[in-house]
């Protein structure tokens, strides 16, 4: 059984997913923390012109994708990690809400699937197939409440929230300790205090004194206070 994790990513837009190569999560890949792969769906079809959609039974507006492309694709994917529990991850805008808790629960899956929907979304057999298929799970996932062209940059977002928190993706794992929505000892999540750097003063605006002062433990407690506050004011305006 591999000890890294692996991200496989099956759409129609494989350019869309070229960020992957850059930064923390292409590092991440180069020096082989994590394997990923893009594939594209139109590999699957079997028709001249590669159709990926149909129209909705039912009637109504829009296009939704075919499921036998789909369950071709995942069942491709499936073997490219052949010993492990594969987490379906569909993306879609009624899906449950990520949030750091999910991204830290994801961490801890050894193969993650995307699927990658555009137009209406796809034939809801797919989810109702793998959540019962053997060494699956199914998971709906949306990044919010505004509707995108499709799962593409959803998923980009979703790999960003899990890979960095993998163990040894970030250099000083201690500042993934006190940033925004973690999970605090009393239960909490709170958003981060204010940040300051060099210089003292910049266009008038001055460091906070008790920063300077040297003293911890009344940093610690200004820190607290400030991201109490900055806590409190979001809830007030969601
Ligand atoms: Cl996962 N997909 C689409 N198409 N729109 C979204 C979304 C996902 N999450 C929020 N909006």
């Amino acid at each position: 059984m591999s000890n890294v994790n692996r991200f496989d990513v099956i759409t129609i837009f494989p350019e869309y997913l070229a960020p992957l190569n850059l930064s923390l999560i292409g590092k991440a890949h180069s020096s082989g923390l994590i394997e990923i792969g893009i594939h594209d769906l139109r590999a699957q079809t079997t028709d001249v012109h590669g159709s990926v959609d149909d129209t909705p039974y039912g009637g109504g507006a829009g296009m939704v994708m075919s499921p036998e492309p789909w369950g071709k694709a995942i069942d491709a994917v499936a073997e490219l990690a052949p010993d492990e529990i594969h987490e379906l991850i569909v993306l879609t805008p009624a899906g449950e809400k990520l949030t750091q808790d999910l991204a830290q629960t994801l961490t801890k899956s050894k193969h993650l699937i995307f699927a990658c929907g555009r137009y209406e979304g796809i034939d809801v057999r797919v989810s109702d197939y793998y959540a019962t298929a053997k060494n699956f799970k199914v998971r709906e996932v949306s990044i919010g409440d505004y509707v995108l062209g499709g799962g593409e940059v959803a998923t980009l977002v979703i790999m960003e929230a899990i890979i960095r928190l993998l163990p040894g993706v970030i250099g000083n794992s201690a500042s993934l300790d006190e940033e925004s929505h973690t999970l605090t000892k009393d239960g909490d999540t709170l958003v981060e205090y204010p940040n300051y750097t060099k210089p003292k003063e910049w266009r008038g605006l001055e460091v906070p004194e008790i920063l300077l002062s040297g003293n911890h433990g009344e940093i610690a407690k200004w820190r607290l206070e400030q991201a109490l506050i900055r806590t409190n004011l979001r809830k007030e305006s969601p």
